[in-house]
């Protein structure tokens, strides 16, 4: 046999019988001497690294992005400086609530997180298929994400729970009405818009700042599946949606989407109708409205799913020179989130796996860690500040700076228009959108189990518009609350 397919231990060592383990005899006892057998199966036990605690049902692709319209006045991110130019990046598309095998045609968000790989370093935009969140401040996050998981005495779904949590916190409305319209239920990972979701700065050349928020546009056309449809595709195919992404590509029809920003002054969130940094609440595109950047195109499947798709780390916090964070209290905790959640799930040197590791070189004192398996930075010089020629840094790439001020303390947000929002998204759709909106919302909350909590969520629907409330009243068999008559 020759010696490239030859089949090894994880040592390179050929392997003798990879059919029969060794034992005394034909009937004897395995002799542990079996080294083969050993390290197969010691190694079968630790195939699994932990699931993402949320989105750990993915699907991801390559692909690129090539800027179409010059935005370098506002931005100096190098893989923006210039219409035409490329970006390779990889893209994961992802349901929120359930575990690593369940259904793809679930009543969700989608994680929407991209990764560019600069020639300035990584720069991942990690949002959603929808503008806006649930809750505005990350302390709240891990409270709402156990709604939306399993009830830890039935290890069901508990709808009780979920309407709760959502009728206590009413700054999630806006988000509840788009979760439970048509577009709680993509068609496709192919058929839906991605956005930021968060505000973020752009800093030019010369050190100026604008906000701006991110929209990705399909060119495929929004489309969505019926809850009776997605249900019947969830038990026939619950990975429909994974599918459909990697047959799209294989086929070579490479599915698209073009990026806007609006752009916002800075001084404008000082004066601005509520708190632009509020993930709660979109920009009027009247205000601001959608300036053009690029196109997104993925056209090329990963060839291991787990090396390139589970192995895959974003955080917002991955950021290039040209591109900032916003205040907004969400994303100030991502920041911490997403990192300590990868050195957990994948480990301290996520960064240098493949799927991972930028385009671009890295020179940095950082060493030792599991898994290092790069140089570690071989016998370079490993502490800073140094007389050897270390890597220095750049000033001219430090965050831009921007005051702040206020008394540190725990505040709620200062803006508590929860209702004007959703009730304009509830106007802006047609009527029969409205009548599957209120039917969604009402299924959903037949089986809670109190009706003061049914209430108080009507209650919010009202407010947000009068029909609004009273539709989901009727659904619901209950008179309209006290304080809404
Ligand atoms: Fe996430 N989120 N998130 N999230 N999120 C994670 O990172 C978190 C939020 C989003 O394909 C986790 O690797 C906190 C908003 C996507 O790998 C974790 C808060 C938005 C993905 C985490 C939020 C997102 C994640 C889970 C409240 C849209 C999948 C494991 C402050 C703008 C990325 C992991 C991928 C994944 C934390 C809220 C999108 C735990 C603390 C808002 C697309 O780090």
């Amino acid at each position: 046999m020759t010696n490239n397919n030859r089949l090894t231990t994880s040592w390179g060592a050929p392997v003798g019988d990879n059919q029969n383990s060794i034992t005394a005899g034909s009937r004897g006892p395995t002799l542990i001497q079996d080294v083969h057998l050993l390290e197969k199966l010691a190694h079968f036990n630790r195939e699994r690294v932990p699931e993402r605690v949320v989105h750990a049902k993915g699907a991801g692709a390559h692909g690129y992005f090539e800027v179409t319209n010059d935005v370098s006045d506002y931005t100096k991110a190098d893989f923006l400086s210039e219409v035409g130019k490329r970006t390779p990046l990889f893209v994961r598309f992802s349901t929120v609530a359930g575990e690593n095998g369940s259904a793809d045609t679930v009543r969700d968000p989608r994680g929407f997180a991209v990764k560019f790989y600069t020639e300035d370093g990584n720069y991942d935009l990690v949002g959603n298929n929808t503008p806006v969140f649930f809750i505005r401040d990350a302390i709240k996050f891990p409270d709402f994400i156990h709604t939306q998981k399993r009830d830890p005495k039935t290890h069901l779904k508990n709808p009780t729970a979920v309407w709760d949590f959502w009728s206590l916190s009413p700054e999630s409305l806006h988000q509840v009405t788009i979760l439970m319209s048509d577009r709680g239920i993509p068609a496709t990972l192919r058929h839906m818009h991605g956005f930021g979701s968060h505000t973020f700065k752009w800093v030019n050349k010369e050190g100026e700042g604008v906000w701006i928020k991110y929209h990705f546009k399909t060119e495929q056309g929004v489309a969505n599946l019926a809850p009776d449809a997605a249900a019947k595709m969830a038990g026939e195919n619950p990975d429909y949606h994974t599918e459909d992404l990697f047959n799209a590509i294989e086929q070579g029809e490479f599915p698209a989407w073009k990026l806007y920003v609006q752009i916002m002054p800075l001084e404008d969130a000082n004066t601005y109708r509520f708190d632009p940094f509020d993930v709660t609440k979109v920009w009027s595109q009247k205000d601001y409205p959608l300036i053009e950047v690029g196109r997104m195109v993925l056209d090329r499947n990963p060839e291991n799913y787990f090396a390139e798709v589970e192995q895959a780390t974003f955080s917002p916090g991955t950021l290039v020179p040209g591109i900032d964070v916003s205040p907004d209290k969400m994303l100030q905790g991502r920041l911490f989130a997403y990192s300590d959640a990868h050195r957990y799930r994948v480990g301290a040197n996520h960064q240098a796996l493949p799927i991972n590791r930028p385009r671009n070189e890295v020179k940095n004192y950082q060493r030792d860690g599991q898994m290092r398996f790069d140089n570690n930075g071989g016998g370079s010089v490993y502490y800073e500040p140094n007389s050897f020629g270390g890597p220095q840094e750049s000033p001219e790439h430090k965050q831009a700076a921007y005051p702040v001020y206020g008394v540190a303390d725990s505040v709620a947000n200062d803006h508590n228009d929860h209702y004007t929002q959703a009730g304009d998204l509830y106007r802006l759709l047609t009527e029969e959108e409205r009548s599957r909106l209120v039917t969604n919302i009402v299924e959903s909350m037949k089986p809670v189990e109190k009706e003061e909590i049914k209430l108080r969520q009507i209650q919010h629907f009202f407010k947000a518009d009068p029909e609004y409330g009273r539709k989901v009243a009727e659904g619901l068999g209950l008179p309209l609350p006290q304080e809404a008559r």
